[in-house]
């Protein structure tokens, strides 16, 4: 079953509002060309009322929640005024001595007519106190202000009538209820505190209620003169046309119901009407002092002045006094935003740093370095200073693991980290790379100078003497191995690695200095056939990479160093690397390495980023990557696929040419913005979870890169003319 609320049909409509207000209106024409036409009145008067309570029910059954009791009011509303009209007729077709006289039941049916509108417009939504009381100083001063405006219209005619009292005062009750009506839909019509009416529905009912006001205000003064005859005033017609407009205006808010309006804050809108009373009632006054009206008349005048300025003062006031109060709200709102922005700019801050510091070690990590380490370099090399780099690795430490287990080398490690960050000079700064190796800079450092500097340090973790069962004189010690002076960081690295190989050949516990600059550096492993140290490898890939993002050349230097870095560091021989497009849809591949036919069948295509998505469920990552065996995946997208032609090769857990490797690149908001796929492996093995880690590394590294040369390329327009430029990346 649909829970859908059924809108009142056509016919419904056509039934209860629009074919009566049809009758009404033709009734009308005919009582108005008849020559006796009371009778054509009252038909058209009653068919009015009926018109008028069918639609504003149909207006209630379609309204929506909020906007239901005004219309049920309104409906109410209608209803009496068809009561009354019931009444009226049943006295003309009676004899005119059987008719009850005023108050009677006609008189009660419009009174309550314009009672129940009245409250309708004051109760109509506002939940707020300070708006209320706005509203309160806007309408009931004008209210008053009207009704004198309107007694002392009607002064002369009270005072002249011939009615009993009781008839008297019933005829003055018209102009004093319906003025009321007529300024709150007014003032709703505009727009003032309390109400403004949108919909065109409402609009035209509140327009109806205008005309009844119109209609039953002057009819006062015809009731006090006695001169009233039934079908030759001009406010008969203003009675039908209300009543139809009422009807009418119901049945297209059931056809279109009305929006639920928001509390609006008063505005200009609010002040036209008592200001409009204002001038009207200095004209009548005007006009009663010129013409020697008798003074009650004036009085009244005067009192109505009175009230309607100070409906204007009050108002004023008030307004002020509410702005205020919004603006120091604001005020508040935006100290305590800019607090927010404060503390979340600190949060980034720290976020930034927590993701450069190692969490075991509390040092700068590997992220930290490749970011720090290039312009360091360049800092030095414009400055012709000398740079020092140390490596330092732990002695013996896999022993130390497997003796006393890996808890304690943890904490082994924190301890050793914890003594040389004690034992460095405050411009010193120390990483850890990764396991128990670690790097030291030394910035505005000769050889001499950083020998002594690491020698320090050597001697601060020997003496520190944690215990080692089978450590150099039975505690945990350091070999470094250090080099200084004007080359790149790659070189010194190198060198800094060979002195750290000799360190441990002379015995560990010790401190080299690697040979000096114009020497050939990392020869001592060379020629001892040793291949260099994986750190110093990993640092120098990661090297390239900054360096490339920060050369402003664009993003393509990134990519190439990376596939350069992946083949030649890491044993991958296809490298393929494909980048995110800004609406994040599509990958482009911009880049292959390693094969050329899978160059051609692949470079500049594109491929469906869902696609990728969908295969990176949990179980196809491994260590960050995407794993997918040959077998476990199906690949659907029609786009250009290459496999490699040979056929796997004849090793244990060899590659499968149907294996697929891929390191998602991440940047620093930890969105994918490219994938690198990689094909076989130098060796013809599946790869294992360290060399995955590894692999993984380069590509986190790479991913900032890239952000990175996006950056430097978008600042430096000027080259930016003759290079890729992935700005959107960022
Ligand atoms: P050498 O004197 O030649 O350096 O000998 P070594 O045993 O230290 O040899 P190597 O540097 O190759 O071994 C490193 C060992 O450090 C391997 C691993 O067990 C241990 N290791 C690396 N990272 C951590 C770590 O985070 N925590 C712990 N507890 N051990 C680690
Ligand atoms: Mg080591
Ligand atoms: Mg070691």
């Amino acid at each position: 079953m649909k829970n859908v609320k059924s809108a009142a049909g056509p016919n419904m409509a056509l039934s209860l509002a629009i074919a009566p207000a049809a009758l009404a209106l033709a009734a009308m024409v005919i009582g108005h060309l008849a020559s006796s036409g009371t009778l054509w009145w009252d038909v058209a008067w009653t068919a009015g009322a009926v018109s008028a309570t069918g639609g504003t029910l149909l207006g209630r059954r379609a309204a929506a929640p909020p906007n239901r009791s005004h219309w049920t009011m309104w409906a109410a509303a209608s209803g009496c005024w068809l009561v009354g009209q019931l009444g009226w007729d049943l006295f003309s077709l009676t004899s005119a001595a059987d008719v009850p006289s005023s108050p009677n039941v006609a008189d009660f049916g419009w009174w309550a007519f314009a009672a129940l509108m009245t409250l309708s417009l004051v109760r109509m939504r506002t939940r707020s106190r300070a708006l209320l009381i706005v509203g309160a100083a806007e309408i009931l001063p004008v209210t008053a202000a009207a009704a004198s405006l309107t007694f002392a219209l009607l002064w002369h005619a009270a005072g002249n009538s011939m009615l009993p009292v009781a008839e008297r005062l019933s005829a003055l009750v018209y102009p004093a209820i319906y003025v009321s009506a007529a300024v709150l839909a007014l003032q709703a019509l505009i727009g003032g505190a309390l109400t403004s009416v949108r919909s065109a529905a409402a609009r035209l009912v509140l327009a109806g209620v205008m005309l009844e006001a119109l209609a039953f205000i002057p009819w006062s003064a015809q009731l006090l003169n006695q001169d009233y005859v039934s079908g030759e005033s001009l406010l008969d017609p203003l009675w039908v046309l209300g009543l139809v407009a009422i009807g009418v205006g119901g049945a297209l808010a059931a056809r279109r119901p009305e929006a639920v309006a928001e509390a609006e804050e008063p505005g200009l809108r609010g002040g036209i009407l008592p200001a409009g009373l204002f001038v009207v009632l200095l004209g009548a006054l005007l006009r009663a002092r010129l013409q020697h009206a008798p003074n009650a008349e004036a009085f009244i005048l005067y009192a109505g002045l009175l009230f309607c300025g100070l409906s204007l003062v009050v108002r004023g006031a008030l307004l002020e006094r509410r702005l205020r109060g919004l603006l120091s709200r604001e005020r508040l709102a935006l100290a305590s935003l800019a607090d927010r922005e404060a503390e979340l700019a600190r949060l980034n801050e720290r976020l930034k740093e927590d993701s450069r510091r190692d969490p075991l070690t509390g040092m700068r990590n590997r992220r930290a370095l490749a970011d720090e380490l290039p312009g360091l370099e360049a800092g030095h090399q414009a400055r012709g200073d000398s740079l020092a780099l140390a490596l330092c690795d732990v002695d013996r430490f896999k022993v130390y693991n497997d003796e006393l287990g890996h808890l304690a080398g943890d904490q082994a490690l924190r301890a050793i980290a914890a003594t040389i960050r004690g034992s460095l000079r405050g411009k010193d700064m120390a990483y850890r790379f990764g396991g128990e190796e670690l790097l030291i800079v030394l910035p505005d450092t000769t050889a001499d100078e950083a020998l002594a500097a690491v020698e320090r340090v050597r001697g601060a973790v020997q003496a520190a003497a944690l215990p080692h069962p089978a450590g150099i004189g039975g505690v945990l010690t350091v070999s470094i191995g250090v080099a200084a002076g004007h080359a790149d960081c790659g070189s010194l690295l190198a060198r800094a690695d060979a002195a750290l190989y000799a360190a441990k050949h002379n015995g560990r516990n010790g401190v080299v200095a690697a040979a000096q600059d114009d020497e050939t550096s990392g020869a001592t492993r060379e020629r001892a056939g040793v291949e260099q140290g994986a750190v110093p490898r990993h640092l120098r890939s990661m090297l390239a990479l900054s360096r490339a993002a920060a050369a402003g050349a664009g993003v393509l230097p990134v990519l190439e160093a990376l596939a350069h870095t992946i083949r030649s560091e890491l044993s991958f021989q296809v490298v393929a690397i494909n980048l995110l497009d800004e609406a994040r849809e599509q990958m482009h591949v911009l880049l292959v390495d390693g094969d050329e036919e899978a160059r051609q069948t692949l470079l500049g295509t594109t491929s469906s980023w869902p696609e990728w998505e969908a295969m990176m469920t949990p179980d196809h990552i491994r260590e960050g990557a995407m794993w997918l065996a040959a077998g476990t995946y199906e690949w659907q997208d029609d786009g250009s696929v290459w496999t490699p032609p040979a056929a796997a090769a004849p090793v244990p857990d060899a590659w499968h040419p149907e294996d697929m490797l891929m390191l998602p690149l991440r940047g620093s908001s930890d969105e994918i913005i490219g994938i690198v796929s990689l094909d076989q492996p130098l060796h013809g093995r599946r790869p294992d979870d360290a060399e995955i880690a590894v692999l993984m590394a380069v590509a986190d590294q790479a991913g900032l890169a890239i952000e990175q040369a996006n950056r430097t390329a978008a600042e430096g327009p000027a080259r930016r003319a003759n290079m890729t430029n992935y700005a959107w990346l960022l």
